[in-house]
């Protein structure tokens, strides 16, 4: 239209964190001539962006830790490099992952095909030349025939709406767009939220500032982390055994974080003393998902079973807080039902005198003041910082903020208004043709590289097998669409494998339900990751049931 440079690709990628850094390599090794762009100045994903600082770590740029351990948390098909490069601790923080991306990135030489500070604004399908026209903030408009979205499911941040937010004189950060390095010495902050992220924020934080206030709405249950340095037998036992470490991950295990789950063992099969060893020993190793799903097989299922590791935690929780009206307020009153926390010395920070907690049931917030937060019982406490730590628009958020407009001109928002977001396996939406979602809505509930690895190789392969039926004579550019039917097979499938899930049954971002005006509704597949692979063969070996391939 004169207005834009227009650049024509087999396949455009959005998104450069741990999917699309490998759906680019994939796709270049599969010959086609791919690209990725992404909002930010670097490959990275969340781990360019939650840069938040952290407990332990050197620079105060630091931070965020993932509570996979670290042998986990990286690509799995590379077998040198996994074997070759290093890291010292069970977990890994921020830093260390955008290094190792960065790394992948540089030794399979993939910057060059990499645009930063490049957001996708729309997105149509082009019925009549079967292909993608993307428009882009830069200015330059992608035609693609495949269009592959990796827009994070946790990235997308979440502010809420607080009265009178935009008066306050301080500084205010949400921790999935950390700005830098910010000195919080000598500073009075407030920490709204206290998931994964407030808790870490919260620990990492409590005796560099002068006082620290979390402004808690539902109290958290977290387990001990269990973070400590690598001993050089440990990784070589790992290294020696790698393959067969990330078969058992990818095909025997639901959470795939490396551990068995205890499949035969509910929680009121043993008397209370064992229990109560049991769940010591899993505290002492350390881990939140460990905690729930290696102790017992329905501590997530079972009410009985959940409120006996409740107890257990909150027994912790009583015994490390002295005050005991702080212990009152940070004692959970929920279910243990939500992500499972692990966390490196949380509840302690508490002992100190400059870390107070507020209660939000006691005294919700009325308004954010120039000076400060005041609650419903007239006090205003002052701050010169407000942290919020209040979570990700999850899974679905980055795809309904920009236009992508499928057949007809319908958005995938508008396709997703009445029912909540929807796909087929999580991967693609009818009426989407040669869109692809990784980690899109009803994917794997799981530990999430080797869902990702899942989503990009399943995507690889019907390019593939498409791309051959084209070359086998047609002219046209081959087109993949999820039937209808299928997209409510698998929704329905979503629906009954969580029904029973305590998880549902309590807010949270995997339901949707952390949001305001957003809708509560199923997310994820939560029958696990080995037994969602295991579907996804049958589609593939069913000649792609579920789809046209035209
Ligand atoms: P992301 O890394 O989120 O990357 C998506 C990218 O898409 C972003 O860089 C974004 O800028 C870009 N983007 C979005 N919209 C657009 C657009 N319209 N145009 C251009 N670019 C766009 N997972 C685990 O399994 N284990 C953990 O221990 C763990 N810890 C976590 C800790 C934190 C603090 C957070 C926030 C998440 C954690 N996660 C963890 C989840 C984590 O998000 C995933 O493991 C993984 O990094 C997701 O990779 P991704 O490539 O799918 O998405
Ligand atoms: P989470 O887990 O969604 O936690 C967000 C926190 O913010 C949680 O404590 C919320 O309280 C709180 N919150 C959200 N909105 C508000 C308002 N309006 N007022 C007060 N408090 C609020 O996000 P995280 O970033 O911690 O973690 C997300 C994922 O990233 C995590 O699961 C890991 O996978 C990595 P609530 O509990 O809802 O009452």
């Amino acid at each position: 239209n004169g207005h834009y440079e227009i650049q024509s690709l087999d396949a455009l990628i959005i998104g450069a964190g741990f999917g699309g850094i490998y759906q680019l390599k994939k796709f270049r090794d599969m010959g086609l001539s791919a690209l990725a762009v992404d909002t930010a100045g670097d490959v990275g994903g969340t781990w360019f962006w939650n840069t938040y600082p952290g407990k332990n770590h050197p620079s105060a740029m630091s931070s965020a830790m993932s509570d996979t351990e670290a042998y986990l948390y990286r690509y799995s098909w590379d077998p040198e490099d996994l074997k070759t490069y290093p890291w010292d601790k069970h977990y890994v923080y921020q830093p260390e992952v955008l290094k190792y991306l960065k790394h992948v990135v540089e030794r399979h030489d993939l910057r060059k095909d990499i645009r930063f500070n490049t957001t996708l604004t729309d997105a149509y399908w082009n019925e009549e030349d079967r292909i993608w026209d993307v428009k882009c903030s830069t200015g330059i408009e992608y035609r693609a025939r495949y269009l592959v979205t990796a827009l994070g499911l946790l990235s997308k941040q979440h502010f809420p709406d607080i009265k009178g937010i935009d008066s306050f004189q301080g500084e205010k950060y949400h921790t999935g767009a950390w700005p830098g390095d910010i000195s919080m010495a000598g500073q009075r902050v407030g920490v709204i939220g206290n998931g994964s992220t407030g808790v870490q924020i919260i620990t990492a934080i409590a005796d560099k500032v002068d006082t620290l206030i979390s402004f808690q709405r539902n109290p958290q249950y977290s387990v001990p982390s269990g973070q400590r340095d690598v001993d050089p037998e440990y990784r070589k036992k790992i290294n020696d055994n790698y393959e067969e470490i990330w078969r058992q991950v990818k095909d025997e295990s639901a959470t795939a974080f490396g551990f068995k789950e205890n499949a035969d063992r509910p929680t009121m099969s043993v008397d209370p003393e064992e229990r109560n060893e049991i769940f010591e020993a899993a505290w002492k190793k350390g881990g939140g998902f460990r905690f729930m799903f290696e102790t017992f097989n329905d501590i997530s299922t079972s009410e009985a079973a959940n409120d006996q590791a409740a107890e257990f935690i909150k027994a912790k929780i009583r015994a490390k807080v002295k005050d005991p009206e702080k212990a009152r307020k940070l004692m959970p009153t929920q279910m243990y039902a939500r992500r499972p926390l692990c966390d490196a010395g949380y509840y302690e920070q508490f002992n100190r005198s400059n870390v107070e907690v507020v209660s939000l049931h006691d005294t919700p917030i009325d308004e954010i003041t120039p000076a400060g937060i005041r609650t419903s019982d007239g006090t205003e406490h002052e701050l010169d910082i407000i942290i919020f730590a209040t979570g990700f628009d999850a899974v679905d958020g980055n795809y309904t903020r920009i236009a992508i407009k499928g057949r007809n001109g319908v958005t995938l928002k508008n396709h997703w208004a009445p029912t909540g977001p929807t796909s087929y396996l999580g991967v693609t939406v009818p009426s989407f043709p040669n869109m692809f979602m990784i980690l899109g809505p009803n994917g794997p509930f799981s530990n999430i590289p080797p869902a990702i690895e899942t989503h990009v190789e399943f995507i690889s392969d019907i390019v593939q097998a498409a791309e051959q039926k084209g070359a086998a004579g047609a002219e046209k550019t081959p087109v993949i669409e999820a039937k209808p039917q299928a997209e409510e097979y698998w929704t329905h499938e979503c629906d009954v494998v969580s029904r029973q899930s305590l998880f549902r049954r309590t807010d949270s971002w995997i339901f949707g339900a952390n949001v305001p005006g957003k809708k509560k509704t199923i997310m994820f597949y939560f029958g696990g990751l080995a037994d969602y692979r295991a579907k996804l063969r049958s589609v593939a070996k069913n000649s792609w049931e579920g789809f046209n391939i035209e």
